[in-house]
Formats: C-alpha cells, structure tokens, sequence
C-alpha cells in the first residue's frame, strides 16, 4: 500500500479493544469487525458510507515465526477494510490497527471497484423489477401484464464492458421468469439484459439482442420434493423418490482423532491453522508433520485464491460472462451454512464465520467450515501367496476433511481439503447447483457453442478454473520447483546405453528464473510438478525433500489472446506460475493473482499474476517462492446436467516425497496381522490378529431390510 496516507492520530491505549483471540492468523471475531467499523466510521464522519470488507490482515511472514518459534512478540492486530462513500469514485480502503483502535493507512483508490456482497447482488432484483422499461420488455416477451414479482435476475458484475470502463460501479442482470416463487427460474430465460448503476440504483442500458425470442411456454423444471412428486409421484409411491434410501449410518463410539486448540488443528501427524475469510474462504496455515517426535514445516499457507469460469459464446453480450467467483464475489462471501447430517455426515465439528454487513456490524454465517473423518479405506495391505494369501497384514486409514461450500448464483462449489495419514494433501471439487442458461426459440441453430439442456434452454459451454496458491515452507523457508516428466531414455535401442530399448527415466527441470515457472499440462510425459527443499536430502534416495502435485485435472483457457478473459485472468494460461515471495510494509501480501480489485478490471496493466511476473527474470530456486496452480473442468452441457447438476467431482494431490525415511503409516494400527508362523501354528482359540476391525461390518445376507 504505497501512497497511502498517514494518518497522524493519537495512539490512545485501548481501553475497550476486546481480547484478541489466541492466534495471530485467528479470523476477525464479531467483536473486533464492530470496532474496527467504529474506528472506521470516526474517520469518514462526514460520508455516507456502506461497508464493503473488513477482514484480517495477516501478519508478516517473518514476524509471525519470530512470534511462533523463536518466542518473539506476538505480531500486531490489523484489519483491512474496503468501503463505498456516497458520491466518491472507486473505493476507500485502509488498515486499521485493532490494539491502539487507530487507522494507520487509508486511500482512496480510483478506476477499481469493490468486491460485489450478497447484499450488493440482493438489491438489484428490486431495481430491475421496478424498471419500467424493463417491465416493457418482459411483456414484449410474453410475460402477463402485472406479473413484476415473477421477474427475477441473477446479478453478476458486468466483468468488464468498454462503453463504461470502471468509473461505475455496474452489474449485468441476467434476467428469468419464475412461474411462482418456489419455481426453479433456470427454464425460463429472457433474452435481453439490463445493466445497472449500483451507486444511482437504476438501470442505465438494456441490451436487447436483434433476433428476438418470446419467453418458453414450456412447464419448468425444478428439483424440489414438491416437484419430484409431480413429475414422477405414482398412485403406489406419490413421492416419486425411487426405492433405495437404505441408511448408511458413520458411527465413531469413540468420538474424534482431531484436537482442536481454538482455529490449530491436531490430527495423526499434522498440525495446521484453520483460518477463513471473505475471499478464498478456507485457509490453511502454518502446517507441519510431526512424525516420531521430529516437526517438520510443509507449507506457511494454502488457498484456493482466484478462479474463473469463462463461457464460449462468441455472440454479444455474452462473451461478458466470466466470473472471476473469488476475486469479484468471494468464496467465503457466499459461503453456506451447513447443516448436520446433510452437508456433512459423521462426527462434526463446525466453525462459523463473521462478515460486517452494510452498516459494519458482524453478521454471522453459522456452520461455515465442517471439520469431520472418514474411513479412507486401505492405506496398505500385503498378502503371501505361499500359505493363499493367509499371511497378511492389513491396515485401514482415515482421512481428515475440512469443507465449505459456496453458492455463486447458480453454482454451488463444495470444497474438500482432505489430509490423508501418509501425509497427502489433496483438495477435491464438486460442482453443483445450476447451469447458467440462455434461451433458443423451437428451431433455433445454436452453433457449437452450447448445448440445448431442455426445450428453450441453451446452456452455454463453459470451464471452471481455479488458481491453488501454495506457499511452500518444507524444512524451511528456501524451497524450489520443478517439473517432473517421465520420458523415455533419449538412447535408441541397439546403443549401448539402451541396448535393449526398455529404458525410461524421470526428467526433472528445476525452474531458475520465473520464466522457467511458468508451465503447461502435458498428458505424454505424465507430467507433475516438484516442490522441494534443495537443502534438505533424504540419506537413502540422495533426493531433496518434495512435496509432489499430481494434478490431471488441467484443462488450458480456451479463450483466445486478446480475449478479455484472457486479459483479466492471465494465471489461467498456464498450468504453473512460480515467483519469489516478500511480504508488504503492515502484512503478508502476493495473494490475488488477478489483482487486489477484480471486479471491472479491464485486463490493461500490470495486476496481480502480470506484474508479479515481470519480465521474468527473478530468481525462484532455494528461496521464498509462491507456487500458483491452475486447475479444472472444462464443461459441455449436457441434457444431464439440468434442472440441477448431479455433482461432477475433479481434483489433485500434493504427496510426500524423499520426505519420511520409509513408509509413514507403518506405525498405524493394522486391522489385522498374521505372520507365517502365526499362519502355520493354526491359531485356534484367542484371535490375536484382529487387532483393529471394524465390528459394526455385517454380511449383507444378515442385515434385515427395513
Ligand atoms: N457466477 C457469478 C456470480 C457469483 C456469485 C454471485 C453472483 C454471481
Ligand atoms: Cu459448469
């Protein structure tokens, strides 16, 4: 935050600050987003002002380890808040220190704008049903005279639109009929688009295509019990469900394996802080692996910090959809209350999370994050065919899961950061929740572009990427990348170095400079990607301590140079980027690849990923670095897929490698174990062999049907 302003307040000690939670990288409690509105509101007495975000500035890098592991001072408390004063252009935007309750930086920054809210996105049905050209237009295409509440709209910032640029704050309205209320709107699109001035209230344009098409006549299709009963409910079964909710219950008579210790998290091996805020959601932090009594740092911080999902119509206005959800809306800002035994099944553990509303006070979503186990099924087993397979060791594992869920208007995202006892990390997606749709006459030729889900919908094809940013800390702060390719010997059979021709080897390319970061998915070679401690070599393999990411799911950015998604989410280019970390004067800094306001950005100049990139010339081996990971789907609607998608599940790993000395679940509890000589003795009587099975495991002929 350069050229920011000083502000030369009094430092008063704070008297009424409330107690700071134990943890530096704890989210901000609701008491301290209400005093840090306070401190704010003092400041901008003379402004009408909405607030936007106040969220935790993290502490400094090197400060917070000065805190954690060499007893220094606990870093200081600051918030980051974004507010929108009546009349000013962009954004203002600060820090405020919560100890001392002063404002120690503030601006106000032009030609951005602000992060959308739920509260942003929940006015705008009301303006456009208030619309009388809007209203005109809805009845051109066939909506009964009198029908306003039956107009709804998903609001979605405009992205970017050159006739207004970003001096105003806008959103596109993609606009649908819903017959009554409990209707899912999703079959019935209206072909034009209002744009609205979110500072004026109003609709300022509307966007009307040249081809017209009336509103479908077609019966929606929706998914709730009350239409599942319509549509398939017979006179034997009027639900219609279909006959196989046999219950599948998760029992753990002995509770959890976690610990918790406020937001730090104790399970098998790992330890980590769980942290979350209005942008990426959840946040790992500070992560390490004690095994046998030896710790050993991992990673400072795991996120998922931008994403995109870019649509494939070439025809206008609809080459404007590409929500970029994290930076324009926020996986935490439209986070789901989750709810116990539906969203998450077992033995729970739920953190909330606190948001300022409008006004600056806290407002609370309930069950935010889910922290729970599950069987992992078998984490190894081995068997001897000499005496049939009788000599076994077999051992099942568990997984820790931390989720959240986030609706971005039609989609829902459920984000799984699942911890495996071997020391995998992987982070699964599934997507649900509802196609963005656009309509088609009867007859309509859509073109390649979409697919026609239902009658009069046309579902646009479109990707989901995201970016994972890691930020690396095996065995310390001085880690590298690399590539890892399998590849065949580069010697033809018959040459003495390959004389038979079946040679094949592990090609790594360690990446010096930036550039050499900045790589593709390649199916060929199998390709993976290094992260490693160049320092840290394992005494048996001679190879440094890595943490593997196999990740597949890798679809490129179809949208072509110079397309505007292109422009604005230039990470999603490239599978990889690599760059040298340093934190910023009050925090810990480098986190939004698309930049710090994405909403409106028009994709021209240095933000985020661009500017952090440069000319490419930096060193990123043995040092600091940030590891950014582009990952996802590309999606072709499909019939399929509507009136709600059944989850479509994709994700990646990253695995210990050269890191533990042998296999690091060998010290976990087999469920059974018998050797040779346990084999041969017969073993009548006690069984000491099963040491760990599962005693609620049935024969399924035993079970009686409910
Ligand atoms: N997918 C665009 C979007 C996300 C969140 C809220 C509104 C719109
Ligand atoms: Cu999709």
């Amino acid at each position: 935050m350069e050229r920011l302003a000083q502000l030369a307040l009094q430092t008063t000690a704070a008297v009424g600050a409330p107690q700071a939670p134990a943890h530096p990288l704890d989210p901000l409690t609701p008491q301290e987003i209400k005093l840090v509105s306070n401190v704010v509101k003092n400041n901008y007495k003379s402004k009408s002002i909405i607030f936007n975000t106040i969220t935790l500035r993290e502490p400094i890098k090197k400060a917070y380890y000065e805190w954690k592991e060499k007893n220094g001072p606990k870093p200081p408390r600051i918030a980051y808040f974004v507010i929108v004063a009546d009349g000013d252009e962009g954004v203002h935007e600060g820090l405020v220190d919560i100890t001392y309750q002063k404002l120690i930086e503030f601006k106000n920054t032009t030609g951005v704008q602000p992060i959308l809210t739920p509260y942003d996105l929940q006015r705008t049905e009301a303006i456009v049903r208030n619309d009388p050209e809007v209203i005109r237009q809805c009845e051109l295409s066939g909506l009964p005279k009198g029908q306003i509440d039956k107009i709804y709209c998903d609001a979605w910032t405009i992205g970017y639109d050159e006739r207004w640029g970003a001096g105003r704050r806008l959103q596109q309205a993609l606009m649908y009929y819903r017959s009554d209320e409990d209707d899912s709107h999703y079959s019935h699109p209206f072909d034009f688009c209002p744009i609205v001035d979110m500072n004026l209230g109003k609709v300022i344009s509307i966007d009307i295509p040249q081809i017209r098409r009336p509103l479908s006549k077609f019966k929606h299709s929706s998914f709730h019990p009350k239409h599942i009963a319509e549509k398939f409910g017979t006179s034997e079964n009027p639900s219609g469900f279909r006959n196989d909710d046999t219950v599948i219950n998760v029992t753990q008579p002995n509770g959890v394996s976690f610990k918790l210790d406020g937001n730090v998290m104790s399970w098998s091996n790992f330890k980590f802080h769980i942290g979350f805020n209005y942008r990426e959601g959840i946040v790992l932090s500070d992560m390490s692996w004690n095994g046998h009594g030896k710790t050993r740092s991992l990673f400072h911080r795991i996120s998922l910090c931008e994403m995109v999902v870019p649509y494939g119509s070439p025809d206008f206005p609809h080459q404007r959809k590409h929500a970029l959800d994290i930076g324009e809306y926020g996986a935490g800002n439209c986070t789901n209350p989750l709810s116990l035994g539906c969203d998450c099944k077992g033995v729970i553990h739920y953190m909330d999370a606190h948001f300022p509303n409008k006004d600056g006070d806290a407002t609370t979503v309930k069950n935010a994050i889910c922290i729970h186990e599950e069987d992992d099924g078998l984490l190894f087993k081995h068997s001897d065919f000499r005496d049939d397979f009788q000599t076994n060791v077999t051992t099942r594992g568990k997984k820790l899961i931390i989720s959240q869920i986030f609706t971005a208007a039609n989609y829902e995202y459920c984000l799984y950061w699942i911890f495996r006892q071997d020391g995998t990390i992987k982070l699964e997606v599934r997507l649900t929740g509802i196609l963005n749709t656009y309509i088609c006459t009867d007859d309509e030729d859509i073109g390649p572009w979409g697919t026609k889900v239902y009658p009069n919908v046309n579902a646009h094809n479109h990707q989901h990427l995201f970016s994972l940013r890691l930020h690396p800390r095996i065995d310390g702060d001085n880690n590298s990348a690399a590539t890892s390719d399998a590849k065949s010997s580069p010697y033809p059979t018959g040459t003495k170095q390959n004389f038979y021709g079946n040679g094949f080897y592990c090609e790594k390319t360690v990446f010096k400079t930036i550039k050499d970061g900045i790589t593709d998915a390649q199916s060929a070679t199998a390709r993976t990607w290094d992260i490693f401690n160049p320092n840290s070599i394992h005494p048996y393999s001679g190879k440094p301590a890595t943490y593997k990411l196999v990740s597949t799911f890798t679809s490129p950015l179809l949208a072509q140079e110079g397309s505007l998604v292109r422009k604005r989410a230039p990470w999603a280019a490239n599978t990889t980027q690599v760059i040298p970390y340093h934190d910023d004067k009050y925090g810990y800094a480098l986190l939004y690849p698309s930049g710090d306001h994405v909403a409106q950005w028009s994709g021209d100049g240095d933000r985020g990923m661009r500017q952090w990139i440069g000319d490419g010339s930096k060193n990123i081996e043995n040092t600091d670095i940030l590891f950014f990971h582009t990952f996802g789907i590309t999606h072709f609607p499909s019939p399929e897929d509507f009136p709600v998608m059944p989850t479509e599940i994709f994700d990646l790993m990253l695995r210990p490698r050269n890191i533990h000395l042998e296999n690091p679940v060998l010290d976990v509890k087999p469920s059974f174990a018998k050797t040779t000589s346990e084999v041969k003795a017969g073993l009548k009587g006690v069984d000491t062999c099963s040491l760990n099975v599962d005693k609620s495991s049935r024969l399924a002929t035993e079970c009686v049907k409910r």
